[in-house]
């Protein structure tokens, strides 16, 4: 059975994860805490250590590079899902690192000042170490006192997608492409822990993430 190895409010796991269940595939979730990532290191032989990582037998799957998608097309090949359709090569990587850079950039933020509530309490201690050493001392208390401004730069970064769906259901076509998971997974996280919505003005990127929560993918195989 597929493994997917996560940190479940990561961004970049709740796509695979949105993935694996729209195809129905079998798959179980194993979760790997903050502090510790001697199971990710050990799996990939010491050539890696984020989240997320897929193993599927003895395959084991993990990404070359930031923006890098080898997990989605691992998954995309092996379940036959179409999610990277040729007529969108190029434009889905320009889209891609959009979700990934900019609408991740804020909305991880957003749900991080929450982390409390999400994060066991042995675990604090290896997060806030782990977000102060990359974003300075103090960085959390920092973002919460900035939610205001953050949430109006989403709704800001958020506009091209509410246009895209001004005439087609999904952002890019009729039936919903990698992008459409990758930008989910960047919003999931963002809504992870319950304290925030999508801007109330975009109100297709709303219905578009109801859609996408319950998508059920045609399986191709
Ligand atoms: N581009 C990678 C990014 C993966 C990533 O940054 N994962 C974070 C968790 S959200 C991580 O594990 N970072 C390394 C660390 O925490 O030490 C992807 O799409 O999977």
């Amino acid at each position: 059975m597929i493994e997917l190895i996560q940190i479940p409010y990561s961004p970049y796991c709740l796509v695979q994860r949105r993935i694996l269940e729209a195809a129905r595939a079998p798959f179980r979730t194993l979760n790997v805490p903050t502090g510790d990532r001697s199971l990710v290191w050990r799996l990939t032989r010491q050539r890696y250590y984020a989240v997320p990582v897929l193993r599927d037998g003895r395959a084991v799957v993990f990404e070359t590079d930031e923006d890098s998608q080898v997990i989605a097309k691992y998954l995309d090949n092996r379940l036959e899902l179409g999610l990277f359709p040729r007529e969108w090569a190029g434009v889905q990587n320009v889209l891609w690192r959009y979700f990934e850079h900019e609408i991740e950039g804020v909305g991880f933020k957003l749900n991080d000042i929450y982390y409390q509530e999400n994060v066991p309490r042995r675990e604090w201690l290896p997060f806030v170490r782990h977000k102060e050493r990359k974003f300075g001392r103090g960085c959390l208390e920092l973002w919460r006192a900035q939610q205001g401004e953050m949430l109006e730069e989403l709704a800001r970064l958020l506009v091209p997608c509410e246009q895209m769906l001004a005439s087609r259901p999904f952002l890019l076509a009729d039936r919903a492409l990698f992008v459409d998971f990758n930008l989910y997974g960047m919003l999931a996280n963002f809504m992870y822990s319950g304290h925030h919505r999508l801007p109330p003005a975009h109100t297709r990127l709303q219905r578009w993430y109801e859609r996408l929560d319950e998508l059920e993918l045609d399986l191709r195989a």
